[in-house]
């Protein structure tokens, strides 16, 4: 992984993850695209250009011009936006991840891709969900992350391109905020917190889910890509996790720091759903073995810092 390209550069993942990269392998070295530009050190610091993840020929153009090693393929709707417009979701994240599979595979790049906890339906056994198990999702988004796990598979096998990727829970972050999720309420309650001392979920008491906060996210990306591929038995969609969390657990956590944030429900059924159809908790094992996953923030420590990083932006 010498010289990349990111699609989704200014999502939740993107905007993180290309600073971390441009600060690993050099700012000329990452390429950020996203099909808007924004004020973001994204698009001022380093190479960025616009990219409709459905246009192929541009994608394989910026590839190839930039001279790229590696494609990161992160724009793709989230579950519950993909569940309000169920054809959409299909032909972006279906298309959108086909045609970087294909630039991949003309141009030999190495390759990443995020599959999510949302490849997993209420047939999946809940507790300690295994890497590999039952996998019968209810919403189009899961639906979009199996088949693209197993394109991902298939254009290893198949082909030989160096496809990695994990299973990611709901990543929570104090620099982009995520858009269309079903897990965004772990992040909009510490903006809650900060700015009126209380917060009202959509998610219902009682719901565990799994979580991560963002640095951990992005070391597992860069650890997973750096990894030894002969090492890898699955190679992608590996269960990463660091807490299983329902609003509760937030509240508790928060109120360590803010002792008089209130919490109260008002539950959104379409997200709800969703979150009941998913696991409470994955076990994230075959990443630590076959490649040392291992995270380093638990909902307290997250809280602490998460807290104190928005204090300063919020000023
Ligand atoms: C979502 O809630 O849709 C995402 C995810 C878990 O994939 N955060």
């Amino acid at each position: 992984m010498n010289k990349i390209l990111i699609t989704g550069a200014l999502g939740q993942i993107g905007s993180e993850l290309t600073m971390a990269l441009r600060e690993k392998y050099g700012k000329n070295n990452v390429i950020a695209t996203d099909i808007r530009e924004a004020d973001s050190p994204v698009v001022t610091q380093g190479p960025f250009e616009i990219l409709d993840v459905q246009d192929y020929d541009k994608m394989l153009d910026l590839a190839k011009n930039y001279e790229v090693d590696t494609i990161m393929h992160l724009a793709a709707l989230l579950s519950a936006k993909a569940e309000n417009n169920p054809k959409f979701a299909w032909d972006l994240n279906m298309g959108g991840l086909v045609n970087a599979l294909e630039v991949a595979r003309e141009l030999e790049l190495q390759f990443f891709t995020p599959s999510s906890i949302g490849a997993f339906g209420p047939s999946t056994p809940k507790k300690d969900t295994p890497q590999d198990t039952i996998q019968r999702p209810t919403t189009m988004y899961g639906v979009n992350k199996v088949s693209g796990e197993l394109l991902c598979d298939y254009y290893y096998s198949r082909f030989g391109v160096d496809t990695r990727g994990v299973r990611f829970p709901g990543l929570i972050s104090y620099v982009t905020e995520p858009g269309g999720g079903t897990t965004d309420y772990a992040v909009e309650i510490y903006y809650e917190a900060l700015k009126n001392k209380s917060y009202t979920s959509y998610i219902a008491e009682g719901t565990y889910m799994d979580m991560m906060y963002m640095p951990d996210a992005i070391n597992a990306i860069i650890q997973l890509m750096e990894a030894d591929g002969d090492k890898l038995e699955h190679r992608n969609a590996f269960n990463v996790t660091a807490m299983s969390a329902a609003p509760e657990d937030f509240e508790k956590a928060i109120q360590k720091q803010i002792p008089d944030f209130e919490l109260s429900y008002d539950v959104d059924s379409v997200r709800q759903k969703i979150a009941d159809s998913w696991p409470d908790s994955i076990d994230a094992d075959c990443a630590s073995k076959e490649w040392g996953f291992k995270p380093e923030f638990d909902i307290d420590k997250m809280t602490e810092d998460m807290l104190d990083k928005l204090k300063t932006k919020l000023g």
